[in-house]
């Protein structure tokens, strides 16, 4: 790739390996501005390069319209657009994996004794040894399948050979637009257009030129060799359709290829040629003939919805498609903003980054607010792009994969992974996102059912391990650690939180209930009697850490949570019945907490933690985040413990550096009222765990990025202890700043400015009234409410907290006294 604009990163590059820039706060990102050729100041949500992407996980931008993704390279001489669609994966029905028949992760045999023996074994000696309990309960995955890439659409020859300059691609966060733009050695400036449109269910390629008859290129379809597949081409329209090997699913894609001037051939390889055109669209739906519906999990050939939704858009037209997938994008993305006091950058994002982490490596710099700020909007950019209503939910990369093997099968991990993608749906004001995962835990419940019977020998309710496909694998993986259904009771609690951030008691009554009620049924049938006398899980293995004993914290914190939720909405909606047998097995629960011998927070029944331990997993702080268990204010003992645990599981950081790793520990800080820890490992992982395009690694895993977005929106504002407290954990370095539309359980939005880490300003809009309790501590103590547009209700203050009732719809600023 030649181009005079190329150039600039490597001159850096040797500027910063001999020293020669004194890089500080301030100027990180500034320094080469003036030295920029062809650069602008960005807007600070928007990511941009000076050169094209040659690595997909590192570099590509990602766009989505949470069924459907899509990768852009940017490639001056051929572009290169990845996509995917959220039903291609192998595994499941109709694959013969190693001759086995599919079996949703169930035995393939009756094991009538293992359960029982391997509580035995915890019982007589306190734990059981994995090797055997995986003997005993594991099981090879056969049919567990992984997602699969779709495949490319290919521009050849899109721009004449030679040098470019002005070269730029950017991903506009807030209008979910990628565009490329450069300009050829003629002076023709050549402009690239992708957007993954909700309203429209396809990916709209545009390209253009700043002379007429200037766009031509070449597009083609292609796609992994692990399928069969067919190309065609009529009328500028792009077939590619075939089977998958493994599972038989049917795929089809088609691109339509719609020109303003110029010429557009076909040929019989499936290729579509546009010579001389003003401009190019290109309209892109793929599907499967995938339906989530157990136990065959296919529908109808996706021959006719692929061809009407192509149909569909076409007949819009591009400006429509492109007004209509604007307005559904900006209006979800623009509800938070944050201003943690950045400055756009003038150097291009990769580079800035760079710096940074370069900056870091010498202990020369510690913390960048741009790029914190977007950190924490990528995380909302990218939930955006992969979970809407009707498509699956965000998996371990989201909607996108470029790879017939992604690591983990890009698939639904449980123990803590899927959770935490939808850590920022509600709290940052993204409730639209959250529809895939409902149905996606309602589809557990028919397979699980079945994992609940034969595996767990419950007859009742519902369970899934850790470890769950498109297509209802609910049993057990090779490694019997996987021996998990506290994974279910953990996704559902995101149910209940859906709950109170909306206070939609008709979800509460349709769809929640029912899944909270059934799963809870199960855990009645399963729980054993410790020689405590206390109700306790086992086996339970502290993820991933084991041993296998009985009553590990994060068992039994999951569980108090789970029946703690239940009968807080049995009594929401009315269903008083249930509720004396469950408080009854409530008060027999062990609780989960325990202060072991180092003060910390026991990760099991028995103190066997050892303050040294760098296991990247630390699910014993459940209780604290996302759980409500402990707080400082309920439980000031053990949350001193928590803190202990936390910062002693962070301090050994042998496992540290993993993305979603970090970003717990964001939240979990967050929670501990210590914001400079928060936002050190915030920028750790900025440091350590995040690409050049914000996507975070492990390799390449999504949840680091939804727990970012997560964590910083726990820095700023929290609801889980009953009353909303504003910076909560405000690092000293965001001194100054104000936020937009944060979330608060309750059902309120929240906005709030600040200088000098005081509160200077909130403002809470209710949607269904009810009653406010708002921390005054970082408002000076005393509070001040005005109602804007109404009465001013009658409210009090007292031991640190303003009280009163709200008003539906209505808006209450509140100002230190
Ligand atoms: C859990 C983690 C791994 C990885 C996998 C997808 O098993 O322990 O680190 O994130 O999920």
């Amino acid at each position: 790739m030649s181009s005079p604009g190329f150039s600039r990163r490597s001159l850096l590059g040797a500027a910063m390996a001999g020293g020669a820039l004194a890089l500080t706060t301030a100027a990180l990102g500034r320094v080469t501005a003036a030295a920029a050729p062809g650069a602008r100041p960005a807007p600070d949500s928007v990511l941009w390069f000076d050169e094209p992407a040659t690595l997909w996980q590192e570099q590509a931008f990602p766009v989505g319209n949470g069924a459907a993704g899509a990768m852009i390279y940017g490639t001056v001489e051929s572009e290169q657009i990845q996509f995917n669609h959220d039903t291609l994966w192998n595994g499941g029905p109709g694959s013969h994996d190693e001759g086995h028949e599919y079996n949703f992760g169930n035995w393939y045999e009756a094991r009538p004794t293992a359960l029982a023996d391997v509580r035995a074994t915890i019982t007589a000696t306190g734990s059981a040894d994995t090797g055997p309990a995986t003997a005993a309960l594991g099981q090879t995955k056969w049919g567990y399948g992984a997602y699969q890439t779709f495949g490319d659409l290919f521009l050849d020859r899109a721009t004449p050979a030679g040098a470019v300059t002005g070269y730029r691609r950017q991903l506009d966060l807030a209008t979910g637009l990628a565009t490329v733009g450069f300009t050829t050695a003629d002076g023709v400036a050549h402009t690239r257009e992708l957007f993954a449109s909700f309203p429209d269910h396809v990916i709209v390629t545009r390209l253009s030129a700043s002379r007429g008859g200037q766009v031509s290129f070449t597009a083609r379809l292609s796609t992994a060799d692990n399928r069969t597949v067919t190309y065609s081409a009529k009328d500028g329209r792009i077939t590619m359709r075939g089977a998958l090997t493994d599972n038989g699913l049917v795929f089809e894609a088609q691109v339509q290829v719609l020109v303003e001037g110029g010429r557009v051939t076909t040929d019989a390889a499936g290729r579509v040629t546009v010579t001389g055109a003003d401009a190019a669209t290109l309209v892109l739906a793929p599907g499967t003939d995938y339906a989530p519906v157990y136990p065959h999990y296919r529908g109808v050939d996706p021959h006719r919805v692929v061809t009407s939704t192509v149909d569909g858009a076409v007949h819009r037209g591009y400006r429509a498609l492109r007004e209509r997938h604007l307005a559904d994008h900006r209006e979800l993305f623009g509800r938070v903003r944050i201003d943690l006091g950045q400055q756009p950058t003038t150097v291009p994002t990769d580079e800035a980054l760079q710096e940074f982490k370069q900056a870091r490596n010498q202990g020369q710099i510690s913390a960048d607010p741009q790029l914190e700020m977007l950190h924490f909007q990528i995380g909302r950019y990218l939930l955006i792009g992969s979970s809407r209503e009707g498509s699956r939910p965000a998996n371990l990369q989201g909607v996108w994969n470029d790879s017939t093997s992604p690591d983990w099968q890009s698939d639904y991990t449980t123990n803590i992974n899927l959770e935490m993608n939808y850590w920022p749906s509600d709290v940052t004001n993204l409730a639209e996102t959250v529809p895939p995962l409902v149905d996606f835990i309602d589809g557990l419940r028919a397979p699980g059912r079945v994992t609940a019977r034969d595996l767990c020998g419950v007859s009742q309710g519902f369970a899934a391990m850790s470890h769950v496909n498109v297509f209802g694998y609910t049993g057990v993986s090779t490694n019997a650690a996987t021996w998990a259904p506290e994974s279910t009771a953990w996704l559902i609690r995101q149910l209940w939180e859906h709950y109170l951030f909306t206070m939609d008691e008709d979800f509460l009554r349709r769809r929640a209930y029912p899944i909270l009620k059934e799963h809870t049924q199960f855990w009645l049938g399963y729980l054993v009697t410790d020689a405590d006398g206390t109700l306790v899980v086992s086996p339970s293995f502290s993820p991933e850490l084991g041993p296998f004993t009985a009553g590990a914290t994060y068992s039994q914190t999951i569980v108090w949570d789970l029946f703690t939720n239940t009968l807080a909405a049995a009594k929401v909606v009315g269903d008083h019945a249930y509720r004396p047998s469950l408080e009854n097995t409530l008060a027999k629960l062990d609780p989960g907490l325990r202060i072991g011998s180092w003060g910390q927070l026991q990760e099991w029944k028995t103190d066997l933690d050892e303050p040294d331990s760098g296991h990247r997993h630390m699910s014993f702080s459940y209780p604290l985040f996302p759980g409500h268990q402990i707080t400082a204010e309920a439980t000031p003992e053990f949350y001193e413990a928590a803190r202990v645990a936390v910062e002693a599981r962070t301090a050994h950081t042998a496992q540290n550096d993993i993305g979603w790793n970090r970003a717990q520990k964001i939240n979990a800080f967050a929670r501990l009222h210590n914001g400079d820890q928060a936002r050190e490992q915030l920028d750790h992982l900025l440091w350590r765990n995040t690409f050049a395009n914000f996507l975070n690694d492990w390799p390449f895993q999504i949840d680091g990025n939804f727990g970012v977005a997560s964590g910083v929106a726990e820095m700023l504002l929290q609801s889980h202890a009953g009353f909303v407290e504003v910076l909560p954990a405000l690092p000293t370095g965001w001194a100054a700043g104000s936020f937009r539309g944060l979330r608060a359980r309750g059902a309120f939005t929240v906005n709030a400015w600040w200088t000098a880490g005081w509160v200077t300003k909130i403002e809470v809009t209710s949607d269904v009234g009810g009653d406010l309790r708002l921390r005054t501590a970082s408002l000076g103590g005393g509070a001040r409410v005005h109602a804007v547009g109404g009465p001013t209700p009658h409210h009090t203050t007292h031991a640190g907290e303003l009280a009163m009732p709200t008003r539906r719809g209505a808006t209450y600023t509140v100002t230190p006294a």
